[in-house]
């Protein structure tokens, strides 16, 4: 098949996770339409900024695969959204194949080559082969409130994952949540819950998190449990050495810790860009309606409910214990605590962390080095934008990271890779992390929490606290 005696060249895309027999006969049926086969296999950022989490074999595995097929005579890498679009043109694409699930998807490329939908394979796909052979986690959830319904829309987008069960504390709304939800039990009490299920979310009122996380370790169940986790440091260190003891994934379900641009971020401070971090000021408020639990003692108020987002960010970016903490709060005629700045001195930093339940405040994340500083605008705990900025501005950058959906599903793809990597522990979001935030909590209810209309200050030394 030659035009002008210049060999037709042919170019199709994919992940080829797992690869398997539908995508051997794709490849087949596309390198027959030429003479020469161009594979464009996707980046792992490119399937995670399309949603496609889970993708169990590494980019070079996957290439490797498409290699021994013998099949392709170029392979380049997908890295991002329209490259189609200049790979056809650069390669000189005659013709562009592509599985009949795309039918229609792909038109636009009519435009500089042909296009061919092919036939897709029935009855064969790497979701089918992932659950097949990692098997699939059949998880529980404890707590019909509204983070559960978002959880469960986000959930059904993280493969190997079944949802199985409900309980909550009024049996009626767990039917009614199930039956929404098209969650096949609603369970009469919490231990019925543990007893068919392999995982358990945990997103019921925050007391109750640290019982409810023992006995689900203590029944064989991996736990991913919802902020606060603990509320104390001491709590937390002890469920981790459960899990660790049972052989058990335990994770904190703080969305930011997992979000891919947070991660970066993180990284970024880390590397010395901005020189050695002096300062970390992070600012979280969300207004409580009238009658909403945050405004509940003893477990409400700004720190027990909000803190752990800006803890959770001095602790991944300055990385070590701090000397001293100190509280400033003003209270709410409701008792509980409404607007509290956390600040720490470090051996050679200072951190701030502001929450609000009672009043608004900008939402940033700022962090000052010696040589720039990073900003990240609200909502920084959805990290999306990073701002690099320096005394000399032709080194600015200004940096964009994507972030799916209600972005519960980054945290929800970790979980259920740990579980079935056997992997115990997740460097987005340790022990020590959820340890000291936690502890500092704890500190601030026990000892350093002032309810008053009065600010109150109080400064806790933190050598032991770790
Ligand atoms: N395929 C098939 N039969 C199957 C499974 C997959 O023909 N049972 C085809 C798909 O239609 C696609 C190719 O195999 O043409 C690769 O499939 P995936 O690995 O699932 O990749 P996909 O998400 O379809 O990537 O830019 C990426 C591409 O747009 C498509």
């Amino acid at each position: 098949m030659k035009e002008n005696d210049k060999p037709v060249k042919v170019i199709t895309y994919g992940t080829f996770d797992l690869l398997h027999e539908g995508h051997l006969r794709l490849l087949r049926r596309a390198k027959a339409l030429g003479d020469h086969l161009i594979v464009g296999v996707t980046s792992d950022q490119f399937d995670a900024n399309r949603g496609k989490l889970n993708v169990r074999d590494s980019l070079m595995v996957r290439i490797s695969k498409v290699q021994a097929t013998g099949l392709a005579d170029e392979i380049i890498i997908e890295d991002y959204d329209g490259q189609k679009v200049n790979d056809i043109q650069q390669y000189g694409a005659a013709i562009f194949a592509i599985g009949s699930d795309w039918e229609g998807k792909f038109d636009y490329l009519a435009d500089y080559c042909r296009v061919v939908y092919l036939e897709r394979t029935a009855g064969v796909s790497s979701t089918q082969l992932r659950a097949e052979t990692l098997g699939i986690t059949r998880l529980g959830i404890a707590g019909t409130g509204s983070i559960a319904d978002r959880f469960v829309a986000e959930a059904l987008r993280v493969s190997g994952l079944e949802l199985e069960a409900v309980a909550g504390s009024d049996p009626q709304q767990a039917r009614t949540f199930a039956e929404r939800n098209g969650i096949p039990r609603a369970c009469a009490d919490y231990g019925d819950l543990l007893a068919t299920v392999d995982a358990v979310y945990l997103c019921g009122p925050n007391e109750q998190h640290f019982e409810q996380a023992k006995q689900a370790l203590e029944s064989g169940v991996h736990v991913l449990c919802e902020k606060p986790f603990t509320l104390s440091a001491e709590e937390s260190c002890y469920l981790y050495a459960l899990a660790e003891e049972r052989g058990l994934v335990l994770l904190e379900a703080i969305k930011t810790a997992y979000c891919p641009g947070f991660i970066r971020l993180v990284a970024l401070a880390r590397s010395g860009v901005i020189g050695r971090i002096q300062c970390v000021d992070a600012t979280f408020t969300k207004l409580a309606l009238p009658g909403a639990p945050e405004l509940a003692p003893p477990y409400g108020g700004s720190v027990t409910e909000l803190a752990s987002y800006p803890l959770l960010a001095i602790s991944k970016i300055l990385d070590c214990a701090p000397d001293t903490v100190s509280f400033d709060s003003f209270g709410l005629d409701e008792g509980v605590d409404g607007f509290t700045r956390i600040s720490f001195r470090y051996p050679s930093a200072i951190a701030s962390a502001t929450v609000a339940i009672g009043a608004k405040s900008e939402g940033h994340l700022n962090i000052s080095g010696t040589g720039g500083s990073i900003y990240v605008p609200a909502p920084w705990w959805k990290t999306t934008d990073v701002l690099v900025r320096f005394e000399d501005p032709s080194r600015n950058q200004e940096l964009r990271f994507p972030y799916a959906g209600d972005g519960l599903r980054y945290e929800i793809a970790e979980f259920v890779s740990m579980i079935r990597d056997g992997r115990g522990a997740s460097y987005k979001l340790r022990a020590k992390d959820s340890a000291f935030i936690a502890g500092i909590i704890g500190r601030f209810r026990g000892s350093g929490g002032r309810f008053d209309v009065v600010p109150g200050s109080v400064t806790v030394p933190l050598a032991a606290a770790g």
